[in-house]
């Protein structure tokens, strides 16, 4: 019925909406600014509440109006910059170098505080990949499933049955984890398919943010432990003894007692690896997250040091204004009040069709 409907309009001269069609109008017209147009895309692919919540916020122009305080603080240093410049003979200047460098200097500061927040904007937008690695039969598909909250693995007492990568979305207190279940890592195996399994696992450890490693407390450590527990030494990482409803038969690694079996211990697990991945404490959203706003952003706060430097040294008016224009460039790019065409089709190409 609609596909009739939608044919019938095309017939008649309509035509399908191009991706983020309606959102790149708005942009055109003026309704909103290209952090607000990204919002709404970042809205439709929202997974987490927090994600959504951040979005909303973008979308009510959170980022948009600390740009627009910033960018008025520049005009004011800009503007007596500008008036010495038109009265060179005079030789006066109409700022202090000193007070037009520290005013530089304060917007320095405003976009540091609004860029260490960005890794945390980026994890709630982006996510974080989780790596379960460990021996065979150590319980990684159970420990897996139960943090999926559903049966995804295969989970048997034969060792090696996880041969390829299996991955899974979570949400861990707002944050979107890609938990990944990985063969189990030993040595000698003459099966094939397992070596394979083996390697992706290799690569998947590598590629994770933090690995969650697992051991089996109800069994003596093996060399593949020892090999393990050593080579992720320096990567973040959880270190799990899982079958904790067992007799234990070590505890000389400090290890979190989880059982796959019980629930034990799972509430702990999954704070420990926010602590592991440096992300507790993730209830609020933040102001950027995007990552060609981070760019453009990092590039203003470069020009602005530049200027603040140059302002201090006594350089001329000229070196100092061009950085600062600079950095407004780079806030207009970020609105999209100086769009590129390119930047534009990047943009708007990552929504669906309509919208
Ligand atoms: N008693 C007990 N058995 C477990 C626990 N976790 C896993 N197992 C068992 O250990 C075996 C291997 O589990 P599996 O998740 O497939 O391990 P993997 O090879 O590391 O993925 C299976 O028979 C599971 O039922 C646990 O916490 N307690
Ligand atoms: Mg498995």
């Amino acid at each position: 019925m609609l596909r009739a409907i939608v044919g019938a309009a095309i017939e008649h001269g309509a035509r399908l909406a191009n991706p983020g069609e309606f959102t790149f109008r708005a942009y055109l017209s003026g309704r909103v600014d290209l952090v607000q147009a990204e919002a709404v895309a970042d809205l439709i692919d929202a997974v987490t509440p927090l994600q959504a919540r951040m979005a909303f916020d973008q979308l009510d122009g959170t980022l948009t109006t600390r740009l627009r305080d910033m960018d008025r603080a520049l005009l004011d240093i800009i503007a007596p910059l500008e008036a010495s410049l038109d009265f060179p003979d005079e030789g006066y200047h109409f700022v202090a170098r000193d007070e037009a460098s520290r005013a530089i200097g304060k917007t320095v500061g405003h976009l540091d505080v609004l860029l260490a927040d960005a890794r945390r904007g980026r994890v709630i937008r982006e996510g974080l990949t989780a790596a379960i690695v460990g021996r065979p039969n150590a319980g990684k598909s159970s420990l897996f499933n139960r943090l999926a909250g559903a049966a995804r693995a295969i989970v048997t007492d034969v060792p090696g049955t996880t041969r390829d990568l299996l991955t899974e979305r979570v949400d861990i207190e707002g944050v979107p984890f890609t938990l990944v279940d990985t063969a189990g890592v030993r040595e000698g195996t003459a099966d094939a398919i397992e070596a394979e399994g083996i390697n992706r696992a290799r690569t998947a450890a590598q590629a994770a943010d933090v690995l969650m490693v697992v051991l089996d407390r109800s069994q003596p450590l093996t060399t593949d432990d020892t090999a393990l527990l050593e080579s992720t030494g320096k990567r973040p990482r959880v270190l799990v003894a899982n079958k904790a409803d067992l007799p234990e038969a070590w505890r000389d690694v400090d290890a979190l007692p989880v059982s796959a079996a019980t629930d034990q211990g799972m509430d702990v697990l999954r704070a420990a690896l926010l602590e592991a991945a440096g992300v507790e404490h993730y209830q609020d959203g933040a102001a950027i997250a995007n990552q060609r706003h981070v760019a453009l952003l990092e590039q203003a706060r470069d020009a602005l040091s530049r200027a603040t430097a140059s302002a201090a040294d006594g350089a001329p008016e000229e070196f100092v204004l061009a950085d600062l224009h600079d950095a407004r460039a780079a806030f207009d790019a970020v609105t999209g009040a100086r769009p590129q065409d390119e930047v534009l089709a990047l943009i708007f190409e990552r929504f669906c069709i309509g919208k």
